[in-house]
């Protein structure tokens, strides 16, 4: 569905940076955004960071630098230019015809990486959808279908008005076919999900900035082989498993998309439903690459995507951090660190465990943390069965956690105390009625 672009393409990568933003942070920034110029396999030629003081409605940059930047590009046989911000249509149509190069902005480019990501049918449409909305508001021509149905003519020479007025419809009629298809996939989910909601098991989903380390450590947790590989978006489907904590409690762990810097409304928009595992979760834990020096600004990123999702602390979710890749630390960088971890929490700041999932370090202790969080709202029940109850304690077995089982010889009476969840508890009573030995109590009390 997506063309690939030639690897011979060279590109030249420009981070604008504002004064306000601090050197480290454009820095980090620059080289993210050669990151992701890389996995569109385009060869850079160069990546700097250009100073913006002001930006021209018409061009972005200034006269002056616009031709020293067509000078670079034509030195160095530069075919793209990747300026890391979000041009209006208009920019980026005139930056192209002055400087006589393609030119992609922060959201083409995180774009087109997720339309190479993307694996199933869901993520398919909703790249593709996204990549429509967008192309839709420029109707510049992009490196695909469009270029084929006009004859690719190739992305130099702009479309006259009836051009346009065809892709436009073009685009409309493509849109709402997978609009359609969509609803159609989701629909399957939605009883997949359903399903899964109507299994009483609390759901935990990992949550946090491309490559911090959430697959890797959803691998380590569930025991599975999802991909976890240093590139930007290696997940874009999540995936979900039921995972044992070690009091021998069921939950759902879910892997998730990750966030970047100002990820596209377009993405945001049309990952809202497979988000949904995001936003319905009891906790989230939100990984982070402590290894990266920008780990604050990216911790500030993440939490304003959460907030556009609905999901988050701002909307009630309790979250853990797990500060990832300690191993990566200089010894007494890791210290520190772990010391503040350590540390008792004051209000409702999250809860955090220093992790490694390279080394293993850390992550019984965020399967703890994540124990003792849905803990918060159990219910402590002593429970009491005859012989002929095996199937409500087969059920007790499978649905909580037993911290007590005593059988009385002479009766052959089972006394259980065990942890429910609230709902948990509910369904047991309704199921079960009569097998109390005593008041329930709050389990965190
Ligand atoms: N040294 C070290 N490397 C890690 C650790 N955790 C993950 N990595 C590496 O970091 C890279 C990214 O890991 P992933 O698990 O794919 O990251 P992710 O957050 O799932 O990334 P996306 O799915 O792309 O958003 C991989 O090369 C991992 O091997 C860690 O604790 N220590
Ligand atoms: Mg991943």
């Amino acid at each position: 569905m997506i063309e690939r672009t030639p690897a011979e393409q060279t590109a030249l990568v420009i981070h604008p940076a504002t004064p306000d933003a601090g050197p480290e942070r454009a820095e980090a920034r620059l080289e993210e955004a050669a990151g992701l110029a890389e996995a569109l396999d385009l060869s850079l030629s160069g990546a700097r960071i250009e100073p913006l003081r002001r930006v021209e409605p018409s061009t972005f940059f200034g006269s002056g630098k616009v031709e020293a930047l067509r000078e670079d590009l034509e030195a160095r046989d530069a075919k793209v230019l990747i300026v890391d911000t979000a041009l209006t249509p208009v920019q980026q149509r005139n930056l192209e015809k002055a400087l006589k190069v393609k030119v992609i902005d922060r959201t083409g480019l995180i774009l087109e990486i997720f339309g190479r990501r993307a694996q199933t049918k869901e993520g398919r449409l909703q790249v593709e959808l996204a990549r429509l909305t967008y192309e839709r508001s420029r109707l510049v021509r992009t490196w695909t279908h469009l270029e084929r149905q006009r004859g690719g003519q190739g992305f130099m020479g702009g479309p006259g008005e009836t051009q346009i007025e065809t892709d436009r419809r073009i685009l409309a009629d493509k849109m709402a076919k997978l609009r359609r298809e969509l609803d159609e996939v989701r629909r399957t989910r939605e009883i997949h999900r359903k399903r899964r909601q109507a299994a009483p098991w609390p759901t935990v989903a990992l949550v946090g900035y491309t490559n911090a380390g959430k697959s890797s450590i959803f691998n380590a947790l569930s025991k599975s082989k999802v991909l976890a590989k240093d590139m930007p978006f290696a997940t874009l489907d999540p995936t979900t498993r039921a995972v044992r904590t070690p009091s021998g409690r069921k939950i759902l762990l879910s892997d998730t998309v990750g966030f970047i810097t100002d990820l596209p409304t377009e993405l945001i928009a049309a990952f809202r439903a497979t988000l949904e595992e995001v936003r319905e979760a009891d906790i989230l834990v939100h990984v982070r690459d402590m290894a990266d020096p920008d780990h604050e600004g990216r911790k500030a990123d993440v939490e304003a995507v959460l907030q556009a999702l609905d999901a988050g602390a701002e909307a009630g979710q309790r979250i853990i951090e797990a500060w990832n890749k300690v191993d990566r630390l200089e010894p007494d960088e890791r210290e520190d660190l772990e010391w503040h971890a350590r540390l008792p929490r004051q209000g409702d700041a999250p809860m955090v465990a220093a992790t490694s999932a390279a080394t293993g370090q850390g992550l019984p202790e965020l399967m703890g943390l994540i124990e003792a969080a849905l803990a918060e709202n159990d219910l402590l029940m002593r429970l009491k069965f005859s012989p002929s109850d095996a199937a409500a304690l087969a059920w007790v077995h499978e649905n909580g956690a037993v911290l007590e089982e005593r059988v009385e010889p002479e009766t052959g009476i089972t006394f259980v105390v065990v942890r429910l969840s609230k709902p948990d508890a509910g369904r047991f009573r309704t199921r079960f009625p009569g097998l109390e030995a005593g008041q329930a109590r709050q389990a965190a009390e």
